[in-house]
């Protein structure tokens, strides 16, 4: 088909066809998961935001994407959960507050730790550094380098230092999201 047919096409396609996306949501307690999932979904800041007891389940629909969302509580006894969570899923979001050194260990500790799950290989990482908006936070680097995420192999890895309350930078995680969409 000629280039001009082939992209009316496509646009025309994109009306009627909606495509999928299955993620799952994890990371420490506090670090900004159901608070992402809230700004995506709704458009909704919230400083008051419930800690998360096992899991939520949301459906986001972003143009002709429909993003089926697991937000999985971060607390020490719910993340053996996490693996059977991310399992099948399109994409894994690990989110960090980027503000919050102290924890960082712990985080790559268990992102490692879930990733080398047999059952997870290759599932596509997106890390997302949370809370920029807070004076000090720790940059894409600085969470690359926390989180040793250059050490990670065999699945597509992206990082991006983002804010819920601000909303920076989501524009671009939901084009990486969409883009695991089929
Ligand atoms: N300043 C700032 N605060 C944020 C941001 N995102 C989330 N928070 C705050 O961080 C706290 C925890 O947010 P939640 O979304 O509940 O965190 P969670 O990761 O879902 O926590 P669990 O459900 O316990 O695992 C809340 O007080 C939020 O208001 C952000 O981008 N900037
Ligand atoms: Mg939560």
């Amino acid at each position: 088909m000629a280039p001009f047919f082939s992209s009316i096409f496509q646009w025309i396609a994109g009306l009627f066809f909606t495509k999928a996306a299955e993620i799952a949501v994890v990371g420490l307690q506090a670090s900004g998961k159901t608070s992402f999932v809230n700004v995506i979904g709704s458009g909704q800041w919230s400083e008051d935001v419930v800690p998360t007891v096992a899991f939520n389940f949301r459906k986001v629909r972003k143009g002709n994407v429909v993003l089926k969302i697991w937000d999985v509580a971060g607390q020490p006894k719910f993340r053996s959960m996490w693996e059977r969570y991310c399992h099948g899923v399109d994409a894994i979001v690990f989110v960090v507050d980027s503000i919050d050194r102290d924890k960082f260990e712990t985080a790559r500790f268990e992102l490692h730790a879930l990733i080398s799950q047999p059952s997870l290989s290759g599932v596509p990482l997106l890390v997302l550094g949370n809370k920029n908006d807070i004076h000090g936070h720790t940059d894409v680097q600085g969470l690359i380098r926390a989180l040793q995420l250059d050490k990670i192999t065999g699945r597509p890895v992206s990082c991006y230092s983002c804010s819920m309350k601000s909303q920076h930078n989501l524009d671009i995680v939901l084009q990486w999201l969409s883009s695991r969409s089929h």
